[in-house]
């Protein structure tokens, strides 16, 4: 072999073998841990995926999702057209259209149901890529729809509303300059692996850690204190962390005194949740919740790491969180370095410490002007501080046809299997008079829709992202769009024009976009173009300390709200009687449940704890039936919900549906690991391999959702809701589990 054939075979860049790289951004995960990625481009083609060195955030780092990129990129089920749909729904049979024929259509069809049924009957809607969601909002509400929605009706916003309700505005951990930090639902290993190495770090330097979490995680085995609870029982826990601290006095009474609201309520509340009373709830020592409460409590600074997702999961899941967050405040850990820091977000819900203006480039000021947006009244405390729609309800509307008739639906990004009941999900969503779907992938929920538009992926397309400690990035495409894919916020441009939206900056497209966006910055088009693979931001800081010694905090009262007003007032029960302390000895959830109702269920002002809908103390008669409780949706780190199962890489690393189940459990049941099994609940069955593991707590099994042949969301009922975000209570429900009499792949149907 001569030299340039090895450097050639090397995969070398150079003028003389062909081969460039260039700066790009791996969309596949969560907008706040995306390495950066060199993709080495030869005649038009990726050949070469490496993570970025240079990028500060991601120091040349990969997973396994991002390493499998080309098989993302290149994917034989990429859209490769337009197509129209010529069979029936679900069928998969349609036809290649021109772009010029499909926005065409998609601007009369949706001009025509305008028309004849008000705008609010068009339904935008975004899954879980978030680069472009901004763009969609301003969309959605040029063409005059208040329903703009997105997957967050299921992710982030019932804990940010926790926050909202306590606080104002969430407040991140500040981990880097902690003492102690609990991992309050978190699982970095499979979710953040970004992370792992600045968490690491903090820990080796002697930062102590609490988990609270129902698996034995990586995390977990490396904390000082692990109180792995029983699913959805967190309200309770954090209660008895309250009644510790409050009990020891290890509080900071000049906060509480000058900052707080409902103190004496919140006092009297904890005062009924023991750490015995608590441990017989949640299924962990007192001695170790005593641990815990001290360790959070008289290590200063700490703060608390929450998720997204899992606590608020479940149908308690909002007051649950507040309960956690009301922790923060009682120990004055909040808006401190080290503690829980109050940073709003510049770009893409990332804080990036320099201002932007992209929540004013949606235009969600002209939602108070507009027809109430499905799920305001079902979810009121959501409508007052979401400014999306709830789309947990939209199966609702469909059907009922009230406050008013759903006609059409336009995402980018559509998964049924998302959704609890996704199959009466998508049937009520079939009952629509026009989809369409903008993906890269022809997915199972595509084919419902009578336009699918391929979008190109994140290597194809420009879009801007930011990082915490100030670092900026506009990519530009590494290689032209494969077939005809468009990027999304360009097929909103081309749409709006054709909709005759009058929006002459989203028509000018995505430079005019983030050049508006940016102007508060400083930042230019210009100047980030020079630095395709990102730059510092100038003058980017975090904003300071202690923020609400002026001003106070963003709630009706300007304190920490342990008593919140605004559930008191939409909730309408007098805090006496909603905040009746969780007393007696009788099943803790019977006897706080007991508390609301004096006002609308689940509301009262105090984060009272009540159980989870089904759990086996709340439904004890359906547990003879059901013993186990169910989790659904435990991430792993291979795959991201429903996109990379098609990736043969990712899929070789977990090639079958599987559940983790305790070995007692599966002997009990008489499986082995490996084995078939089925997970049966009162909504329904799938069929997956038993993974006998001592991750899991004796009683519970653990699937994780999305899997095409045994989707976990079919377990589920659609309004298994919580009654004030409206997110569904996937992490707990009640199953058994069985043997089942198949071999191998016999189990599994596409
Ligand atoms: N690889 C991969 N990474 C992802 C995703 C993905 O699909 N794949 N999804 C992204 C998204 S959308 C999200 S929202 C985040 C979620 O990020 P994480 O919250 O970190 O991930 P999860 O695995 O959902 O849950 C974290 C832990 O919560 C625990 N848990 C479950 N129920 C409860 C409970 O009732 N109480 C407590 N205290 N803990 C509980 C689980 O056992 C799990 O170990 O991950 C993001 N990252
Ligand atoms: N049982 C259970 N269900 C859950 C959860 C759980 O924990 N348990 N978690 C919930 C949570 S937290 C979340 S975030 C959701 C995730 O919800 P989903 O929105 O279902 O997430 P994905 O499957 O990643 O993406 C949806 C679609 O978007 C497409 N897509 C990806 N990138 C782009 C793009 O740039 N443009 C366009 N137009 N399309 C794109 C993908 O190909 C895919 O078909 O699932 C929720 N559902
Ligand atoms: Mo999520």
């Amino acid at each position: 072999m001569n030299d340039l054939e090895l450097r050639l075979k090397g995969k070398v860049p150079g003028p003389d073998t062909g081969i460039e790289v260039r700066k790009s951004v791996c969309a596949i995960c969560d907008p706040g841990t995306q390495c950066g990625l060199d993709l080495y481009v030869k005649d038009g083609e990726i050949i070469k995926v490496a993570g970025t060195k240079e990028a500060p955030h991601s120091h040349g780092t990969l997973c396994s999702k991002g390493a499998a990129m080309r098989q993302y990129v290149y994917s034989p089920d990429r859209v490769m057209t337009p197509l129209r749909r010529t069979g029936a729904r679900g069928s998969g049979e349609f036809v290649p259209i021109s772009w010029d024929e499909a926005l065409d259509e998609i601007a009369m069809r949706l001009n025509a149901i305008k028309d004849e049924f008000g705008a609010e009957s068009v339904m935008f809607y975004s899954g879980y890529a978030k680069w472009a969601r901004a763009y969609l909002m301003r969309f959605a509400l040029d063409f005059g729809s208040p329903n703009y929605l997105t997957e967050s009706s299921t992710c982030a916003t019932a804990m940010i509303m926790a926050q909202q309700l306590t606080y104002g505005m969430p407040a991140a951990a500040d981990l880097k300059n902690t003492e102690c930090v609990i991992f309050w639902s978190h699982n970095p290993s499979a979710t953040k692996g970004l992370n792992l190495a600045s968490i690491n770090a903090r820990i080796e330097a002697g930062c102590k850690v609490v988990v609270v979490d129902p698996r034995v995680t990586d995390i977990a085995q490396r904390a000082d204190v692990f109180l792995q609870i029983r699913p959805g029982t967190d309200g309770a826990l954090a209660l008895a962390f309250g009644n510790v601290i409050v009990g020891e006095g290890l509080y900071d009474k000049e906060f509480v005194e000058s900052w707080t609201r409902g103190f004496d309520e919140y006092r009297r509340l904890v005062e009924g949740m023991s750490p015995e009373k608590a441990a017989g709830i949640c299924g962990v020592s007192a001695s170790d919740i005593r641990a815990a409460a001290r360790l959070y409590a008289t290590s200063k600074p700490a703060c608390i790491h929450f998720s997204a997702a899992p606590v608020v999961h479940h149908t308690n899941g909002v007051q649950n969180y507040r309960a956690v967050f009301c922790l923060i405040g009682l120990t004055g850990n909040i808006d401190i370095a080290g503690g829980n820091r109050m940073n709003p977000p510049s770009l893409v819900h990332q804080p990036g410490g320099f201002p932007t203006r992209e929540r004013e480039f949606t235009g969600a000021g002209r939602l108070a002007d507009l027809p109430e947006r499905i799920g305001s009244a079902r979810f009121p405390v959501w409508a007052r501080l979401s400014n999306e729609a709830q789309a947990c309800d939209i199966p609702r509307q469909i059907e009922t046809g009230s406050p008013y008739p759903l006609k059409a639906l336009f995402a980018l990004g559509l998964n049924h299997r998302m959704w609890p009941a996704s199959q009466k999900f998508i049937e009520q969503v079939c009952k629509l008079d026009f989809i369409v779907d903008v993906d890269l992938f022809l997915t199972d929920s595509a084919r419902y829709a009578d336009i699918v538009l391929p979008a190109c992926s994140s290597a194809e397309r420009r879009e801007i992202r930011c990082w915490p400690m100030g670092y900026v990035q506009f990519t530009q495409p590494a290689i032209e769009p494969v077939g005809e894919s468009r990027s999304d916020v360009d097929i909103l441009s081309d749409l709006s024009a054709r909709l005759g939206l009058g929006d002459e900056l989203l028509e000018a497209g995505i430079e005019a976009c983030v050049e508006w966006m940016l102007e508060p910055s400083g930042l230019t088009v210009a100047e980030l173009d020079k630095h395709p693979e990102g730059m510092w931001v100038p003058g980017a800081k975090p904003p300071a300390e202690r923020k609400y010694l002026s001003g106070g905090f963003k709630t009706p009262s300007g304190k920490v709200e342990f008593v919140s007003s605004v559930l008191e007032e939409i909730g309408g029960a007098a805090v006496g009687a909603a905040g009746a302390p969780a007393t007696g000895d009788a099943a803790a959830g019977d006897a706080v449940a007991s508390a609301g109702a004096a006002g609308r269920a689940g509301y009262e002002p105090l984060p009272s704890y009540r159980e989870p809908q089904m759990s086996p103390v709340s439904c004890p008669e359906m547990a003879k039936e059901y013993p186990l409780v169910l989790g659904l949706g435990a991430r792993l780190p291979m795959f991201q919900h429903s996109r990379t199962f098609r990736l043969p890489w990712t899929r070789a690393l977990s090639p079958d549906p599987h559940a983790d189940v305790h070995p007692r459990d599966a002997a009990a049941a008489g499986i082995a690991d490996g084995e078939w099994m089925r997970v049966v609940t009162p909504a329904g069955a799938v069929t997956v391999r038993a993974h006998v593991t001592l991750v899991t707590r004796e009683g519970d099994v653990h699937l994780y959702h999305d899997w095409p042949q045994a989707n976990a969301n079919d377990l589920l009922d659609g309004d298994y809701l919580d009654p004030i975000s409206g997110f569904p209570g996937y992490r707990s429900s009640l199953c058994r589990i069985e043997p089942a009499d198949v071999r191998g792949e016999g189990a599994c149907h596409d």
